[in-house]
């Protein structure tokens, strides 16, 4: 039986990432189906969809975590699989088995797969049997006096994880034995709320980091290629703020064996489609630290340094078909930046600051790219992550990337809420980013940005019209003339 493309396929998203998923679609001549909220009606990712259908009330568990909802509309309306982007249902298992019960593909990963990776112990354990260095640890801890003897053996500092969850929640660092009670208990409690699973366990504490993580997607027939990594060091509060590639640590030489060791976690696991193996890399060395599976915000900068496209990649792995290309097709050109401008304020301890857009202009230009969901006239709803838009430049190499960064934050019109666009010029300037000493503690370690960013928020963008009171004047009388019927001058 020869596999096929989709017909048809449900975005179970919004934002820019929904536009992203549908814009692969378009090109690869699949129509696509929207969901919206209350608060995106009239939100360019509906618009952009060869049809769109109201999934319910504003708030994301009354809208887009309508799991059965959403699946009971892909087969009412003859989509043939599911997309779900990143966030709200994209790494439940539930999903692909609902999905699979209703006859719609799931363009993702399989539900075992992701209920492996969803245990921390378990995707430690998978991948430590697979030959992936993992920093040392304990096993899941039951009592106090387990968990002393388990930490004295690895050697303080310690870090406190949950088993249920990644991204930071619930984790603790502990210096010296007498902390480790009370940040156990801390840690249990928030894994019990945020993941229903009070599972924690121990691992030696790797001090500043990298955060390096690997791009890996696999076919329905064995094929699992990784395309190289992404530096996201630059993160606050476990958000990534500006992801880049090539790491300007990693050398061809860890690129292959880290990739290699994603490669060999992912098959383990019996994952397909994309996904994402995160390490952290210190001196030289890499650990595993988990799995995401999902396709990532900061996937884009793969793609203009691979010439890869993921996200059609997703689909058409999904539909069974093979990936288009092997390991040692893949090659890596450049080098590639993405900042993510978020309606947040920056000065304000990056508070989300959702608006309407009431002027926009994207950059453009050689090696500009911006993934968004938003422009002119769009309102950002104050329900869901403040990310407005993802700006990508590509260059032939770091130097010219960071300069190409700089003139396109300097170009950016968008004007409403308060951006981190002025944040990301001056990380632009920081002398550690422009020498590539980056660790996780970054942001925390460069209060100075916040006073590098100041002269830039004054500034007014040259691509900016409506700022210049003449232009609005001379445009205002031209709508009257024309309104008149009077002949232009
Ligand atoms: C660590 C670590 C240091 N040592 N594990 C935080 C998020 C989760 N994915 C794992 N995290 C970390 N695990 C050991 N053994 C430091 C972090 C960490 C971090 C990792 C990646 C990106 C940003 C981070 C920020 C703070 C801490």
């Amino acid at each position: 039986m020869k596999a096929r493309l989709f017909r048809k396929v449900l975005v179970a998203n919004r934002g820019e990432i929904a536009v992203r998923v549908m814009r692969a679609c378009r090109e690869l001549g699949v129509e696509t189906v929207a969901i919206y909220s209350d608060a995106d009606r009239g939100a360019i990712h509906a618009r952009y969809a060869d049809e769109a259908h109201r999934i319910g009330e504003a708030p994301p568990q009354q809208s887009y975590l309508q799991l059965e909802r959403i699946v009971k509309l892909a087969g009412d309306v003859g989509a043939q699989a599911i997309h779900p982007g990143y966030g709200f249902l994209s790494e439940r298992p539930e999903l692909p088995e609902a999905c699979a019960a209703a006859g719609v593909a799931f363009i993702g990963p399989p539900a075992d797969a992701m209920r492996a990776m969803g245990s921390k112990l378990e995707a430690r354990a998978l991948a430590a049997s697979h030959g992936v260095p993992i920093t040392p640890g304990s096993d899941a801890l039951e009592d106090p006096a387990e968990a002393a003897a388990a930490a004295r053996e690895i050697g303080f500092p310690v870090i406190v994880k949950p088993s249920g969850g990644g991204g930071g929640i619930g984790m603790k660092v502990v210096e010296r034995e007498s902390e480790l009670g009370p940040a156990i208990d801390s840690c249990r409690n928030a894994a019990r709320s945020a993941f229903g699973d009070p599972t924690v366990y121990v691992e030696k504490y790797v001090r500043k980091p990298r955060h390096v993580e690997i791009q890996v997607i696999a076919d329905q027939h064995g094929a699992v290629v990784h395309l190289g990594e992404r530096e996201c060091s630059i993160q606050r509060r476990h958000q990534k703020i500006l992801e880049e590639t090539p790491s300007p640590a990693v050398t061809p030489e860890i690129r292959r064996r880290m990739g290699e060791a994603a490669v060999r976690a992912v098959r383990a696991a019996g994952y397909v489609n994309a996904g994402t193996v995160e390490f952290i890399f210190s001196e030289g060395d890499f650990y595993f630290l988990e799995v995401n599976a999902r396709l990532q915000v900061e996937h884009p900068i793969t793609e203009e340094v691979t010439g890869v496209d993921l996200v059609k990649e997703q689909v058409r792995v999904a539909a069974g078909l093979p990936l288009s290309f092997a390991q040692e097709d893949v090659t890596w050109t450049g080098h590639a930046i993405e900042m993510r401008i978020n309606a947040e304020d920056p000065s304000r301890r990056f508070i989300p600051n959702p608006r309407r857009i009431t002027r926009w202009v994207a950059p453009s230009g050689p090696g500009v790219r911006v993934d968004s969901g938003f422009g002119p006239g769009s309102d950002v709803p104050p329900n869901y992550d403040s990310l407005v838009a993802k700006l990508i430049v590509h260059g032939a190499d770091r130097a010219e990337a960071i300069a190409r960064a700089s003139r396109a934050l300097r170009e950016f019109v968008l004007v409403g809420p308060a951006t981190t666009i002025p944040y990301h010029r001056a990380i632009l300037e920081s002398p550690d980013f422009r020498a590539g000493n980056l660790t996780t503690r970054f942001i925390e370690d460069h209060p100075e940005l916040m006073d590098g960013m100041r002269q830039f928020l004054n500034e007014t963008s040259p691509m900016d019209y409506g700022a210049d009171p003449r232009h609005v004047a001379a445009a205002a009388a031209a709508v009257a003339a024309a309104v008149s019927g009077q002949p232009k001058a």
